[in-house]
């Protein structure tokens, strides 16, 4: 049940993919691939309640962790994906103390939180005793808390320093279009990239995990130097694309 707790120990690099599809058996494929991880996206992915408990389920016999990002404000369903077996929450738009604190009461149990009690698949899908489950929950599940606002900016340090809020996560693009204030979104560009080197020295000051959202290598490359340890990277049609394009391009007569 500690995989991500383990996998990111001794400043372990941990690479999620992230994925929108609803599919079971793409799910177990991913799984398959060499990305440390699984990101269920419910926020701008298409993930419902029902996929991501069958998802997660689909997913435990790989042993890589599994990791719901919830839709924003849907600590109940934070609450629930635990429950259903998943490693780790990622809650977008924690713009303020309160959000976070929130965020925590509804993922750790007492007396961090008020999670209320009943692991039902979680202890079957992670092959954990109940009691060793709920004794350990708190310490080795991981819960992020996107930072993507101006208004979160602002607030980092107190929601970094929170009890039960053990890592931050960047969403560059929200970032960029809240601190430009342009829909346009320009991830990592020159207006905000202080500002996520800032976010992962504000987690390590904590002792917590900094992670983040990437779509190129360059991005993955440049996090990981600032000293990110939990990073995204591409979703399901750049895996698809690329895997699918590298292989054609392989043939002599194309
Ligand atoms: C962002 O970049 O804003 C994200 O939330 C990544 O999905
Ligand atoms: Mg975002």
């Amino acid at each position: 049940m500690n995989r991500l707790k383990n996998l990111l120990a001794g400043d372990g690099t941990v690479l999620t993919a992230w994925t929108s599809i609803q599919d079971t058996l793409y799910h177990s494929a991913l799984t398959a691939t060499n990305f440390d991880a699984v990101t269920l996206d419910m926020q701008h992915g298409m993930q419902t309640e029902d996929s991501v408990i069958r998802g997660i389920a689909a997913m435990a016999p790989s042993g890589k962790p599994v990791i719901v990002r919830i839709p924003v404000g849907r600590f109940d369903f934070a609450s629930r994906s635990l429950d259903a077996g998943a490693n780790a929450i990622i809650a977008p738009m924690i713009n303020t103390l309160d959000d976070a604190k929130r965020l925590v009461e509804f993922t750790k149990y007492i007396p961090l939180g008020n999670r209320s009690y009943g692991p039902t698949q979680a202890v079957g899908v992670l092959k954990a005793d109940r009691d060793e489950y709920v004794s350990n929950a708190n310490d080795v599940t991981r819960v992020f808390a996107m930072i993507e606002t101006r208004q979160a900016v602002e607030n980092m340090e107190a929601i970094v320093a929170l009890d039960g809020i053990d890592g931050v996560f960047c969403g560059p693009a929200d970032l960029s279009i809240s601190v430009r204030n342009n829909p346009l979104p320009d991830p990592y560009g020159a207006d905000t990239v202080e500002i996520v080197r800032d976010m992962a020295q504000a987690a390590r000051a904590h002792d917590k995990t900094a992670a983040a959202f990437c779509s190129s290598a360059e991005h993955v490359e440049l996090v990981h130097e600032m000293g990110y340890r939990l990073i995204s990277f591409g979703f399901d049609s750049m895996y698809l694309g690329t895997g699918a394009n590298t292989l054609l391009s392989q043939l002599s007569f194309r």
